[in-house]
């Protein structure tokens, strides 16, 4: 635990003490000890480690050393879990908005049991918070826009947004003559669905430029720190962005270590102890334990991360795994997954067109699933229950099957599959006629509606639409829409469990503002034994581009191109999803 995460402990202590009503003193022994810790420039896990005594550091008394060594060797604070059980953690974003404090928060608590920014949220737009005592209008308007502000710049950052920022910064800062290399690290290199902050590394022997030319990036709102090698700055999005620059010697080691993730460099480094080695962002070392000079020791390795593990007598381990969860015993077996990528797709098989809320025609989406090498593609335009997208009742579907007819005799390229989104209505039956149904190539089915069914029925809901025998693929299987709205409340094992049994694929639908199913729900779906297609959902040509989004998902849950429908040859696929072959 690093000095900044144990000063931000100790803060929480003491917003907790404040929310409580506790003796001022008390409070304040805590906030200054945590400005103190934040400030204090060596490791405090150092200090621990040698035995130091603590309590020669200012600020720092018998308790506060005591909590520090907690925290150091356990990770986390007795106190702070007592104090939570009185008071809700989730009490001090309230607190800390601007203009709000710790009286203000107590009392939204204590007389419209507001417990966090939600529950505040919504009381405010409903107009519940300027009726309190001290608060009024104004307040109640600023709370609002407090909460905006705070969620862009505290909540995590969808990976598909962080790629818009992420991409042109990457190009501004290679075209500078010091960088050797540009890599972007952390979470975003693992590809997690969304991420705190973006972590930059810049490979040079010269810093000094390299900052000076971040600093200066046109999109930069406020530089929050700058330093030798390590600054970070805030864009005017609201993203956060750290930069660190390493010397070429370190760029493997650097690289590994900033990409994480955390749990994963833990293992590593307990594996290279083992081994008589020390990993650290500057390389793979014999000897020079406890020095104060970090290149200390014989350098075994680190200049690029195949070295890294080779150190450590591993293959590479692909980013997208490194989340300890059995990936390092795999690799020492010699068992990674061979993971899918973008190019073993061979077609895309949920999209919309004008037939109804998609933006480009059926011809065009074909033209564009053709340009990107597919052989097959499914149309699966909405059906009338979704009447604001233009949803089809069984006359319009008719209609298109006619432009169908026309597309397929003039283009043999591909084969377009004649399919459609089908709503699950509210009892589970499917919002199309029989008869349509069995017509269609392709029969994917989704909830739109009712999300907010309590758990059992929402199960049954949806099995009995898998068990309609017309059914190939339930799309985007748990509604959620990520950092908007939670995925329903029901039984995804069960659901799973059933559309195995009815050779019913589940979707994983690549939109970076759904990826649903996401990486561990994946595995889930494996473990069971589920069939699964990635697919974009597109709603014009560009989206089709989205399908990188989901593989990158697909290969966080260890999945291989035969673990996923749509990377057979069309055949294959007919085989396995029971589709007439004869398209
Ligand atoms: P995020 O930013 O929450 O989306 O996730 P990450 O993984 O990008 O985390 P971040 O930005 O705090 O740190 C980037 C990487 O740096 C992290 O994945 C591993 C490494 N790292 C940072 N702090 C520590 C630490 O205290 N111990 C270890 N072992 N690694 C750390
Ligand atoms: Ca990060
Ligand atoms: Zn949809």
């Amino acid at each position: 635990m690093e000095n900044i995460e144990i000063a931000r402990v100790l803060q929480d202590v003491a917003d907790l003490l404040e929310i409580k009503g506790s003796n001022p003193f008390r409070i304040r022994a805590y906030r200054n000890a945590a400005q103190v810790v934040a400030e204090h420039g060596t490791p405090l896990r150092k200090s621990v480690a040698e035995g130091a005594d603590l309590t020669a550091i200012p600020s720092i008394g018998k308790d506060m050393a005591r909590h520090i060594e907690e925290l150091v060797t356990d990770g986390e604070l007795s106190l702070l879990a007592e104090l939570s059980q009185d008071v809700p953690l989730s009490l001090i974003e309230i607190m800390r908005l601007p203009g709000l404090g710790a009286k203000r928060a107590k009392k939204l608590w204590e007389e419209l049991e507001i417990t966090n920014l939600d529950e505040l949220e919504a009381a405010a737009e409903a107009g519940d918070v300027a009726g309190l005592a001290g608060f009024g209008r104004k307040t109640q308007e600023k709370i609002l826009s407090s909460i905006g502000r705070y969620r862009k710049r505290e909540g995590r950052v969808k990976l598909g947004d962080a790629d818009q920022y992420v991409m042109p910064l990457v190009e501004y800062l290679k075209e500078d003559e010091h960088v050797q290399h540009l890599e972007v690290a952390g979470s975003y290199r693992r590809r997690r669905e969304t991420v705190r902050d973006i972590d930059l590394l810049a490979i040079s022997d010269d810093a000094d430029p390299v900052m000076r030319r971040f600093a200066s990036y046109p999109d930069v709102q406020k530089v929050e720190s700058s330093g030798g090698t390590r600054s970070t700055v805030l864009l005017k999005s609201g993203l956060q962005v750290d930069l660190r620059v390493v010397p070429p010697a370190s760029h493997g080691a650097a690289l590994a270590y900033f990409t994480g993730s955390k749990e994963h460099n833990v293992a590593m480094r307990k594996r290279a102890i083992k081994r008589g080695l020390r990993l650290s962002e500057y390389g793979v070392f014999r000897g020079g334990e406890g020095s104060d000079d970090p290149w200390a020791g014989e350098f075994v390795g680190g200049g690029d991360e195949t070295e890294v593990y080779a150190a450590l007598d591993l293959p590479w381990i692909p980013p997208e795994l490194r989340e300890n969860r059995g990936e390092i015993d795999a690799a020492e077996r010699g068992e990674l997954p061979k993971l899918i990528s973008v190019e073993s797709i061979r077609g895309d098989l949920q999209m919309h067109s004008t037939w109804s809320d998609g933006k480009d025609s059926l011809e065009t989406m074909l033209e564009a699933c053709v340009a990107r090498g597919y052989e097959y593609f499914a149309i699966t335009d909405h059906s009338k229950a979704l009447a604001m997208t233009g949803g089809m009742d069984a006359a319009k579907l008719s209609e298109q099957w006619v432009e169908i007819n026309g597309i397929r005799a003039r283009h043999s390229e591909i084969r377009l599959l004649r399919g459609m989104e089908v709503d699950i209505l509210a009892g589970g039956e499917l919002d199309l006629e029989d008869e349509m149904l069995e017509q269609l190539d392709m029969v994917l089915i989704s909830v739109h509606s009712r999300l907010d069914l309590p758990g059992p029925q929402q199960t049954e809901r949806i099995i009995k639409a898998i068990q309609h025998p017309s059914v190939h693929i339930l799309a985007h299987p748990t509604g959620r829409q990520i950092n908007r709205r939670d995925p329903m409340q029901f039984d995804l094992d069960a659901v799973m469990q059933c559309a195995a049994e009815n050779d019913v694929a589940v979707e994983l639908n690549a939109h970076p503002d759904r990826l649903d199913l996401s990486d561990v729900h994946l595995m889930r779906a494996r473990e069971i034994g589920c069939e699964i297609v990635i697919s974009t959902d597109a709603h014009k040509t560009s989206d089709l581009d989205l399908m990188r989004y989901g593989v990158e998902q697909a290969r966080r849950a260890w999945l291989q191109p035969s673990d996923v429908l749509n990377t057979l040859p069309f055949e294959e696929l007919a085989k396995r999803l029971g589709l007439d072959p004869s398209i």
